[in-house]
């Protein structure tokens, strides 16, 4: 039997780790890859027990973009009906965060699929870019869009443009990355930064989340509007009454995503 593309872990209570496993084609989302990406992350969305997650590659690569061989021959209405929107919208659209571990390359597709997580750690080896123009395309997975929005718009039209890779290093000074580790402790720093969220109030972090995110998409009165309201829903929940309360009787709290 064949292994699959896409493999769930349960590296620590409250953690769903997703592994892009096809590292002889050096984890490329084909079509495969991505519908199993799809589903793995619904499958974790709807499991209560997990509140936080991280997703991740292999040591050498992170995913090396779209694959090329089967996208080669592909014209415009296939491009349209394979629909790679399902992929990022089932990162963004997750209620719960999602942290991506990157080690190795992670360029074209691949880096998309990083900027669409929630938080970036990034082994110090890893490098980054996305250089479609080389092959005669645009990023087309909201590369042009996030790198920009991460980066400023004259980095992103240098890496965009040419096609350059750039460093671990270089990500995180350019604010691209959340935080830095060795190559080997990645996947370890993610899980406990994972571990550290599945014991935060899962509302709240839903909540922070939406409202991080409408902020890339709306102009400040109707983000501050956005804000205003999650943080007024957050008051009716179970976790708000909760969290003061252990704060004031000086406890843990004990959240249940009510
Ligand atoms: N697609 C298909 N196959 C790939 C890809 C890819 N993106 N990347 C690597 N492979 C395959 C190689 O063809 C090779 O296969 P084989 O053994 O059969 O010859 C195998 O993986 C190993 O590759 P290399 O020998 O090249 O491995 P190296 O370790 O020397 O190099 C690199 C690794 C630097 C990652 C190199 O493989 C590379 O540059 N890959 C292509 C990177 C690239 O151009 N990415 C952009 C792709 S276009 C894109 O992502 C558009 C996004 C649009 C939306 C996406 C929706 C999901």
């Amino acid at each position: 039997m064949t292994e699959s593309v896409v493999l769930i872990e349960s590296p620590a209570p409250g953690v769903g780790l997703v592994r892009i496993n096809r590292p002889d084609a050096r984890n490329a989302l084909n079509m495969e890859v991505r519908k199993s990406l799809v589903k793995a992350l619904a499958d974790l969305t709807e499991n209560e027990s997990i509140r936080a997650i991280v997703l991740t590659g292999s040591p050498k690569t992170f995913a090396a973009g779209a694959d090329i061989k089967e996208m080669a021959g592909v014209g415009s209405i296939e491009q349209m009906k394979r629909g790679s929107d399902k992929l990022w919208r089932a990162i963004y659209s997750c209620p719960k965060p999602v942290i991506a571990a990157v080690t190795g390359f992670a360029l074209g597709g691949g880096c998309e699929l990083a900027m669409t997580c929630d938080i970036i750690i990034a082994g110090e080896g890893a490098k980054f870019g996305q250089p479609e123009v080389k092959i005669g395309i645009i990023p087309g997975g909201g590369g042009t869009q996030r790198l920009t929005r991460a980066i400023g718009k004259y980095k992103a039209m240098r890496y965009i443009l040419t096609g350059d890779v750039f460093t671990a290093k270089e990500a995180f000074d350019m604010g691209l990355v959340s935080e830095l580790a060795a190559d080997a402790d990645v996947e370890k720093r993610a899980v406990a930064m994972a571990q550290q969220l599945a014991e935060l109030p899962p509302l709240a972090l839903m909540h922070a989340k939406e409202s991080v995110l409408a902020s890339m998409e709306t102009p400040l009165s109707s983000g501050l509007a956005f804000e205003t309201k999650a943080i007024q829903i957050l008051f009716s929940s179970q976790d708000q009454k909760e969290g003061m309360a252990a704060f004031i009787e000086k406890r843990k709290p004990n959240f249940v995503g009510k």
